[in-house]
This record gives structure tokens, sequence and C-alpha cells, in this order.
């Protein structure tokens, strides 16, 4: 069967995770990625958090499948020639470099362009173009300066970072939705353009909701699904929320059963409104279905914190997955806190292929997140992340180099 991205050849110029994120998905997508690496060093991930030694780290094998790899040193003068061909072979430059770094290596927006100019050249930068545009970005920089950070944690605490990678996979994500999207275009105009995802735009788009309850609180000075209310007090910016779910149906975690020991014994509790008479059967408490102190979700809002200790005190009574059993034959939502191991083990996952077991040569077997995006017509195969420099001679020769003419840039230390 076919890919979606079949004939689509991107040069990738990535490095560390963002960028790296967007051309995996690409390469799931069925397009040539063809990562371009410093001749001797690679992409710095691949020693980076190593667990396996001498092996390529976790962080670059989860971040590389399907792609081939090529090291090319592109401030060497025969070693730019050797990337200029490949521009010349690709539809679409990905890269994340420091600003500058592309134009300082001398290959600006114009000169790319005038090697070909259907090339898409997509970048990933901390942030667009204004006061921070020359600085470098990690992910938690991102998340601080995105809004998530300002608006994660509880309110007696700092600004609290999330696991989530939002800041460099989200951004890589929010990335191949442009790469994809120049490329449709470019079916109708024929060429190429830039495509930006600044690092800080990608957190902001996920923390919309944030930038919602900005403005709604400085209407109202209030917002009552926060847990701030009604005792607490609001300030001039969107104070933290804990647990507390960003949508109109109120939420928090509660403990389960074996709290005590297990740091996970825990579960998400949504009180959605048309499953309000459920909620007060399943814990018991059938006379706040009527009562009209808890009947409609304006009376619940200044008693959240007593609603959601009552329905605590039956959680307690069940394991996780109990209460999930119970109150999803109720169709109440909840959602158990799932450990890395939980889901690591997870059968049905597994099922799916967003848990794929991987084989690699050095490292052994290990687990990955394949492709979470499924298309019906363009299944994902999850390949092995390439050794460093493993496809060079492949990929020269598809360019037109002789055996000869490979040996000699080799000597000359172009690749
Ligand atoms: N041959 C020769 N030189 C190469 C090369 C190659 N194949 N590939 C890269 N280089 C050079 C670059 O040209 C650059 O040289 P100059 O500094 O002389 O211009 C140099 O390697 C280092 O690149 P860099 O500045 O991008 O790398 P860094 O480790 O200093 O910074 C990072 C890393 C991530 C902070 C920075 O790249 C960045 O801000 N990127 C944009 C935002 C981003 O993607 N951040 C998320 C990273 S994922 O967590």
């Amino acid at each position: 069967m076919g890919k979606a991205l079949d004939g689509v050849r991107i040069l990738d110029f990535t490095h560390v995770q963002s960028g790296p994120t967007c051309t995996q998905l690409l390469a799931w997508f069925g397009a040539d990625v063809i990562k371009v690496e410093r001749a001797g060093a690679g992409d710095i991930t691949r020693e980076q958090l190593r667990d396996v030694p001498d092996a390529d780290s976790l962080y670059f094998t989860m971040l590389n499948h399907n792609k081939r790899s090529v090291t090319i040193d592109t401030k060497n003068p025969e070693g730019k020639l050797v990337l200029e061909a490949l521009i010349q072979k690709c539809d679409v430059m990905v890269e994340n470099f420091a600003p500058g770094a592309l134009d300082r290596m001398g290959f600006t927006w114009e000169r790319i362009q005038e090697l070909n100019p259907k090339m898409i050249v997509a970048s990933v930068k901390g942030f667009g173009p204004g006061p921070y545009e020359d600085c470098k970005v990690y992910e938690n920089v991102a998340q601080c300066v995105g809004g998530a950070a300002s608006t994660t944690g509880f309110d007696d605490g700092p600004p609290v970072v999330t696991g989530a990678q939002i800041g460099d996979s989200g951004t890589g994500l929010h990335l191949a939705l442009g790469i994809v999207t120049a490329l449709y275009q470019r079916t109708m105009t024929g060429r190429g353009q830039k495509v930006l995802a600044a690092m800080q735009d990608g957190v902001l788009n996920l923390c919309r909701v944030k930038l919602r309850d900005q403005q709604r609180l400085e209407r109202t000075g209030v917002m009552k699904e926060y847990p701030q209310y009604p005792n607490g007090t609001f300030g001039e910016a969107v104070p933290r929320a804990g647990n507390a779910s960003g949508g109109g149906q109120p939420g928090w975690i509660l403990k389960c059963k074996g709290w005590e020991h297990d740091p996970n014994a825990y579960i998400y509790f949504i009180t959605q409104a048309p499953v309000w008479a459920k909620i007060c059967n399943v814990i018991g408490k059938e006379e706040w279905a009527t009562d009209p102190e808890y009947a409609t979700p304006n009376a619940r809002l200044p008693r959240l914190k007593e609603i959601f200790a009552e329905v605590e005190r039956w959680t307690m009574t069940k394991t996780k997955f109990e209460a999930m059993e119970i109150l999803n034959e109720h169709d109440i939502p909840c959602g158990p806190i799932l450990s890395m191991k939980e889901i690591a083990d997870d059968e049905s996952l597994r099922k799916t292929g967003t848990i794929v077991e991987v084989d690699h040569p050095v490292r052994g077997k290990y687990l990955t997140v394949g492709n979470p995006i499924k298309l019906s017509d363009s299944p994902t195969e999850v390949i092995r992340s390439p050794l460093l420099g493993e496809h060079t001679e492949e990929v020269m020769a598809e360019l037109g180099y002789s055996p000869e003419q490979i040996e000699a840039l080799r000597t000359a230390g172009a690749i």
C-alpha cells in the first residue's frame, strides 16, 4: 500500500527534539527523510542521557525513526556543494538551528531559492520576529514564555512546567502541519515558501483557553470554576488552577484506594452536568440530585471543594481501575492517573501501534511511541533510527556521485 507523502523528499537539518519530531511524523506518512548530521558527531542527542554504553540514546532513537542519516560538514566548501546538490533534489528543508545559523552557513532563503525555487524551508525558532528573536530556546523556556508555566501548578506554589513536551514536540507538530499545507499550496502555485513555527507561539496556541480566561477575569474579576472561588482571591492575571478542568465541566484529581503508598492511585473525576443525578447515586448522595443547593451547575460552583471531598470519600474505597469501570457504566467521564509503567505495559496501545517495540542493531529492543495519527490509507510502519552516517554513500550515489568522488570527499573531511 502506498503512503500519503510518497515521493516527498525532506532535507532534515534538524536536531534535538522539536525539529526531529516534525520530520519523524513526515517520515511516518511516507516522506523520504534525509537527516543531515555533522560529520563525526551527529545530532547531539545521540550521546545525551545514554543508558547503553556506545549505543545511540533513547532520546535520539525515539525521535528519528524511518529516516536516513548522512554526515556532511556543511562548513567545508566541498561539503557545502553536497548540501547544494541535496537542496536541488529535495522538496522541503526542515531546520531548527539557533537563529542565524543557516545564514552564517551561507544558506540564506535567497540562496536556497536560487538553488531550488520550489523548496519549502521550514524552521522552528524559539520566538517569532521581535525583541527575543535571536534567543536560543529549549522546551521549558518555551513553556515559560508561552503562558503554560504561569498557569500550571497550585496557587500557593511556584510556576510549574509540565512533563508533556508542548514546547518541543508541540511545535514540531505545528511545523508539520505548516509543511503539508505549504506542499498543498505548492501544487497550485509551483512555488516554495518559508514556514515558521515559533515555540512561544506553539505553546501559546495550546494555552489558548488561558488567554480566554485572562479576558474573562478582566471583565468579571472572578472565575467561578477556579479553585480560588469562592474563598480565595484573584489577582490581575490568570492564576494557577491546580487540577481544575480548563473547560465548563468542573473536574479534580481524587485519591483512590492505595494512594498512601502508590503515587499514582488517583483518578480524574468530572462532575459533568448531564450525569449529575448518576454521580449522586453512585456516591450515595441521592438527595443532592434534587436539592436546589446542588442540583444545578451554577449552584454547585461555590461548593465544588465540598462536592469533590464527598466524591473522594467514595473513590478512596475503590482502586482507580474499579472506579473507572463503575463510573463508565454510568457514562460519568473520568480517567485513572496512569503511570509510564502502566502505559508501557498497556496491551491495547500496543495493538494500535501507539506503543511499538523496535529492534536496534546496537542497543537491542526498546519501546517507542508510534505514530499517534492513524491514516486508514497510509499505515505507519515504525523503522529503527539510522546509525550516524549509515546512508551517506547510498544518498551520495543517488545524487550522482561516483564511488571515487565519494572517497575523495570523505578524505577531504567534507562527508
Ligand atoms: N556541519 C557543520 N556545522 C554544522 C552542521 C554540519 N552538518 N550542523 C550544524 N552545524 C553548526 C551550525 O551551523 C552552528 O554553527 P554556528 O554557531 O557557527 O552558526 C552550530 O553547528 C550549532 O548550531 P546551534 O547553534 O543551532 O546549536 P546549539 O547546540 O548551540 O543550540 C538550540 C541548540 C536548540 C538551543 C538552538 O539550535 C536553537 O535555539 N534552536 C531553535 C529552537 C529550537 O528548536 N529549540 C528546541 C530544541 S529541542 O529541545
